[in-house]
């Protein structure tokens, strides 16, 4: 396209990503083997890094994506693995010109299987560093919540952190919440956001991603959510629309995502243009990039061949993604 060249200069924040979606399927296959895991051997994508990519080009739904990422997830298991892992996307994102990344991990399926959230952390820490000093590239750990374990393993875990003091020196910049989302609106995680809200700990929730917006947004809201990640349906319902517009709500697009996971019949149907018409502030970002074969750059190459937006537009959008981003005050007068 013709505005190419100016999308791949742009400086970039990405506000949705998830770290364990960045898993390679490279390196899925050398941890397992490092690590002694096994993959299932009925399951013919699992053969090769090319049956394996084949495999990820046609996902039918979240849960059949999900089913991937957790048996990616489980290829993981020292400090050093957390470090390459983390330090991998760093890299990436740094050449696509990232300045600053927000990424998800998603606890429990790490502490279920024995790794310590001390090694997480430690591995995932010590990338960042080395992002930094590498790339002047700032980065924010968000630790997320799946909402298919019980309300109680989500409290637990939150108090774990909150004990070792991972909130308080910043090590963790806040909370999220992902995996399935039918059935499972914000609401039924009160316990879990009520202590985040007293904690005064930033909060993100996926919504409106499989489940119907109006409700499973306003949800969110209505639990406390500072960002919503995915939500671009809300706009389906004027009210809702407003109330993300007024509290300044920002969203966290993912179009490819979207696309890949049958979401959206088609990118050009994510309203971005409207959105902007309507001072919604948002970000697009890559979500689970090595499983949907996208990074950011090619997110925002593909919103520019659906819809076509102008070099004002982009100006837009770029800014809103840096004043959504939780970096700190100072990071986001530089980024500007
Ligand atoms: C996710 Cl695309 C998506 N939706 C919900 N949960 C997730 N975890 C990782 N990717
Ligand atoms: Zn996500």
């Amino acid at each position: 396209s013709p505005l190419h060249d100016f999308l791949e200069a742009l400086p970039k924040v990405e506000n949705h990503v998830h770290l364990e979606g960045s898993l390679s399927p490279e390196l899925l296959f050398e941890l397992a083997a490092k690590n002694g895991i096994s993959l299932p051997e009925d399951d013919p994508a699992f053969t090769s890094t090319e049956a394996l990519y084949r495999r990820y080009e046609d996902f039918s739904s979240l849960e059949d994506f999900l089913h991937y990422y957790y048996i990616g997830i489980s290829t993981l298991i020292y400090q050093s693995d957390y470090e390459r892992l983390a330090y991998a996307y760093f890299e990436k994102a740094n050449s696509q010109n990232v300045k600053h990344a927000e990424v998800f991990f998603d606890i429990q399926m790490h502490v279920s299987r024995g790794v310590k959230l001390s090694e997480l952390l430690a591995g995932l820490k010590k990338a960042q560093k080395r992002a930094n000093s590498d790339f002047g590239i700032t980065t924010e750990l968000i630790m997320c919540f799946v909402r298919h374990l019980p309300v109680k393993s989500a409290v637990e875990m939150f108090q774990v952190a909150d004990e070792a003091g991972y909130f308080e020196d910043g090590t963790i910049c806040g909370i999220g919440m992902d995996s399935t989302e039918l059935d499972k609106p914000a609401t039924s995680f009160a316990p879990l956001l009520e202590l985040a809200i007293e904690r005064n700990i930033r909060r993100t929730i996926h919504a409106g991603e499989e489940g119907p917006p109006v409700e499973y947004v306003s949800a969110a809201l209505d639990s406390g959510a500072m960002r919503i990640d995915h939500g671009w349906r809300a706009l389906e319902d004027e009210a809702l629309l407003n109330r993300i517009v007024d509290t300044g709500t920002p969203l966290t697009i993912c179009p490819i995502s979207n696309a890949k996971l049958k979401v959206v019949p088609d990118i050009a149907d994510i309203p971005i243009r409207n959105l902007l018409k309507r001072n919604v502030r948002f970000s697009l970002n890559s979500d689970d990039p090595m499983y949907y074969g996208a990074f950011i750059q090619e997110n925002y190459c593909a919103i520019q061949a659906a819809i076509g937006l102008t070099v004002d537009e982009w100006a837009t959008m770029t800014k809103g993604a840096m004043k959504s981003s939780w970096a700190s005050a100072e990071r986001i007068t530089e980024l500007l």
